[in-house]
C-alpha cells in the first residue's frame, strides 16, 4: 500500500505497511481500486451534459464512492469490494449515458475498460493503479491535490444530496477531474484544474449551507452543556445533520437521551434540534479522543461520517456505523429516506448513563447569518480599533503533540484579536475562557469545517462594508490546521476566493512535491508554522 492523504502520513511522507490512522494494506488497496473505477466513470461521464436525464445514479454513486475513501470514513473490507463491482455497473450506465449523448471518449484508458469480475485478482490489480503508478513526482502531486480536493467536495455534496440539494453541474466536474488524473496533462494544465477543485469547492459548500439552514435554520448563538444527566443516553459523531434529525425524531418521549460528539457539536446550534429537550449537548472533543471518551460515554454510539479510529474491544459492540460510514464488524445502519435507528435506542436502554468527564458550557452558533447580525457591533469594534485582528484558525484536530501549538497560540493571542472557527480543530481551544470584545466572543465557531464557508462569507462582507478592493487587504489572518480532504478542499476554495498567505499547519501535506509547494507558496504566499513566539510576530504584530 501507498497512502500519503492526510496530515499524519507515515514519516511524514506516506504510510507502506499499515495507515497510522488504522486502515490496513488490504482496505487501502480496495480503496485505490474503487478510486480507479471511478476514474473510468469519470472519462465517460466528464461530456455528458449536465441536465442529461438518467445520470442521478452514477452521479450519486461517484459522489457516495470517493466519499468512503476519505480518511477514517470507511474500513468495512466488504464495502469496498461491493463497491467496485458496483462501479462497473455504474460505469456501463455512464458509457450508455455517454452514447445516448454523443460524447463518448476517443481514446478508452484502462480505468474505462478493466472488469472486476474476479474478486481474487482485485489486490494484484489495485497494486498497479495506486498513488505511485504515477511516477513523475510533480504530476502524481497536482494530480493528488485535484483528487484529494475532489473527495472533501464529495463529503460535501453527498451531504447536501440526503437533504435534496443536487448540482449536476458539481458532478460534471467531479467527472471531469476525475478523468482528467488520467490523461497526459501538463503541470500548468492541473495546475488550473487545482483552482477549478476550489471554486467547485466554494459551490458545494454554498450548496450545502443552503441545505443545512434550509432544512434545519441558520444556526445562532447557543450555549451548548457539555456536562451529562442521568439518563442512558446516545452519542452522535460525524457531520451528518439528517441523520442528527432522524435520530432526535426516533428518540424523543423513548427516555434515551441524545449527545453530539465531534464534529457533531454544531448540531447545538440549529434551531430545528435545540426544540428537542432530550437533546441534552455535547460529549468529549475531537475525534481522537474517542478511545477513552467513548468507553466512558457508556452507551451507544452513532458514526455517521469520519472520523473513525479503530474501536477498542471495551466499546466496539457499542459502535454503529451508517451512510459511508463503515468499520468490519461493526453494525451497519442501512441508507433509506427514514433510516430506522431502532435497533440504537433499544440498546440505548440498557446501558448506564454517561460518565461525566467535563461539566459547564461553550458558547457557539457564529455561521455568516448570525454574524451578520451582529456586522454593526463587529464593524464598530474594528473601526474604533477595540478589534485588531481576526484570525482564523478553521480546520481539523488530530492526534500529534505538535497540535498543542495551536492551544497555545489561541491562548497567547492579544486580547484584541478574535478568533474565527470551524471543524474540529476549535477542540484545541474552545475550552479556554478567552472572554469577548464588547459583547463579542473572542472565539466565534461557525460550525463544522464545511462551515468554513460561513467564514469565507464573513470576510467577503467585511472586504464590502470596508470598501476594499481586495481580500487581503483585511486584517484577517489565516492560521489553518488540517487533516483529511475535507480541509484539503476548504484551503482551495480559499486560494480559489483569492485568499493569500494562508499559514498550514502542523505540517504541510505529503503529497505535495517540492516543486508544486514551491509553486503554492510563490503564487499564493502559503506557509507552514513555526513556535508561538515567531508566528505571534510574522503573522499577528507585524
Ligand atoms: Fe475533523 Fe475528521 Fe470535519 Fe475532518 S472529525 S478531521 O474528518 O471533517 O474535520
Ligand atoms: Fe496514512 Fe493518512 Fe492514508 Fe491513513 S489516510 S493510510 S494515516 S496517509
Amino acid at each position: 500500500m501507498f497512502c500519503f492523504q492526510c496530515q499524519e502520513a507515515a514519516k511524514g511522507t506516506g504510510c507502506t505497511v499499515r495507515g497510522v490512522c488504522g486502515k490496513d494494506d488490504e482496505i487501502a488497496k480496495l480503496q485505490d481500486l474503487l478510486m480507479h473505477m471511478i476514474k473510468g466513470i469519470g472519462v465517460y461521464m466528464e461530456n455528458v451534459p449536465a441536465d442529461a436525464s438518467g445520470r442521478e445514479k452514477v452521479d450519486y454513486f461517484t459522489i457516495y464512492g470517493i466519499f468512503t475513501t476519505i480518511t477514517n470514513a470507511n474500513f468495512d473490507r466488504q464495502v469496498f469490494k461491493r463497491l467496485i463491482k458496483e462501479a462497473a455497473e455504474k460505469r456501463e450506465m455512464a458509457a450508455k449515458l455517454a452514447e445516448q449523448y454523443n460524447a463518448m471518449p476517443t481514446e478508452l484508458p484502462d480505468c474505462a475498460t478493466w472488469q472486476p469480475d474476479d474478486e481474487s485478482k482485485f489486490l494484484a490489480k489495485a497494486a498497479l493503479v495506486g498513488v505511485l503508478s504515477t511516477e513523475n513526482e510533480d504530476i502524481r502531486s497536482l494530480r493528488e491535490l485535484v483528487i484529494y480536493g475532489v473527495k472533501g467536495i464529495a463529503a460535501y455534496a453527498q451531504h447536501a444530496w440526503v437533504l435534496g440539494h443536487k448540482d449536476p453541474e458539481i458532478s460534471k466536474f467531479m467527472h471531469k477531474a476525475m478523468a482528467a488524473t488520467t490523461k497526459d496533462l501538463s503541470a500548468d494544465e492541473l495546475t488550473g484544474l487545482v483552482l477549478e477543485t476550489g471554486s467547485n469547492g466554494v459551490k458545494t459548500m454554498a450548496l450545502l449551507d443552503k441545505a443545512n439552514t434550509s432544512a434545519y435554520g441558520n444556526p445562532e448563538i447557543t450555549k451548548v452543556n457539555i456536562g451529562v444527566r442521568n439518563n442512558p443516553g446516545i452519542l452522535i459523531s460525524g457531520h451528518d445533520l439528517k441523520d442528527m434529525e432522524e435520530l432526535l425524531k426516533q428518540t424523543e418521549g423513548t427516555g434515551v437521551d441524545v449527545y453530539t460528539h465531534s464534529e457533531m457539536l454544531p448540531a447545538n446550534y440549529y434551531p430545528a434540534f435545540k426544540k428537542y429537550d432530550h437533546f441534552v449537548g455535547n460529549y468529549g472533543n475531537s475525534w481522537w479522543k474517542q478511545d477513552k471518551e467513548f468507553a466512558s460515554f457508556n452507551g451507544p454510539i452513532l458514526m455517521t461520517t469520519n472520523c473513525i479510529t479503530p474501536p477498542k474491544d471495551s466499546y466496539k459492540d457499542r459502535v454503529y456505523t451508517t451512510g459511508a460510514a463503515g468499520f468490519d464488524g461493526v453494525k451497519h445502519i442501512e441508507d433509506s429516506a427514514h433510516k430506522d435507528f431502532s435497533a440504537i435506542i433499544e440498546h440505548a436502554k440498557k446501558c448506564d448513563s454517561p460518565e461525566e468527564i467535563e461539566t459547564g458550557e461553550i458558547v457557539g452558533g457564529f455561521a455568516h447569518h448570525q454574524v451578520m447580525q451582529l456586522a454593526d457591533k463587529v464593524v464598530d469594534a474594528v473601526k474604533s480599533g477595540a478589534i485588531n485582528k481576526f484570525v482564523v484558525m478553521a480546520g481539523c484536530d488530530g492526534r500529534m503533540k505538535s497540535r498543542n501549538y495551536y492551544t497555545d497560540f489561541a491562548d497567547q493571542l492579544p486580547e484584541d484579536n478574535v478568533i474565527l472557527t470551524a471543524g474540529c480543530a476549535k477542540y484545541r481551544y474552545n475550552k479556554l475562557d478567552l472572554g469577548d470584545i464588547g459583547g463579542i466572543p473572542r472565539l466565534l465557531d461557525a460550525g463544522q469545517c464545511n462551515d468554513s464557508y460561513s467564514l469565507a462569507m464573513i470576510a467577503l462582507k467585511l472586504k464590502e462594508v470596508f470598501e476594499l478592493e481586495d481580500i487581503n487587504e483585511l486584517p484577517i489572518v489565516y492560521n489553518i490546521a488540517w487533516y483529511e480532504q475535507k480541509a484539503v478542499i476548504v484551503l482551495l476554495a480559499l486560494l480559489s476566493l483569492g485568499v493569500k498567505n494562508i499559514h498550514l499547519g502542523p505540517t504541510l501535506p505529503a503529497f505535495l512535491s517540492p516543486n508544486v509547494a514551491n509553486v503554492l507558496i510563490e503564487k499564493f504566499g502559503i506557509g507552514g508554522i513555526s513556535t508561538v513566539e515567531e508566528d505571534m510576530k510574522t503573522m499577528i504584530s507585524a
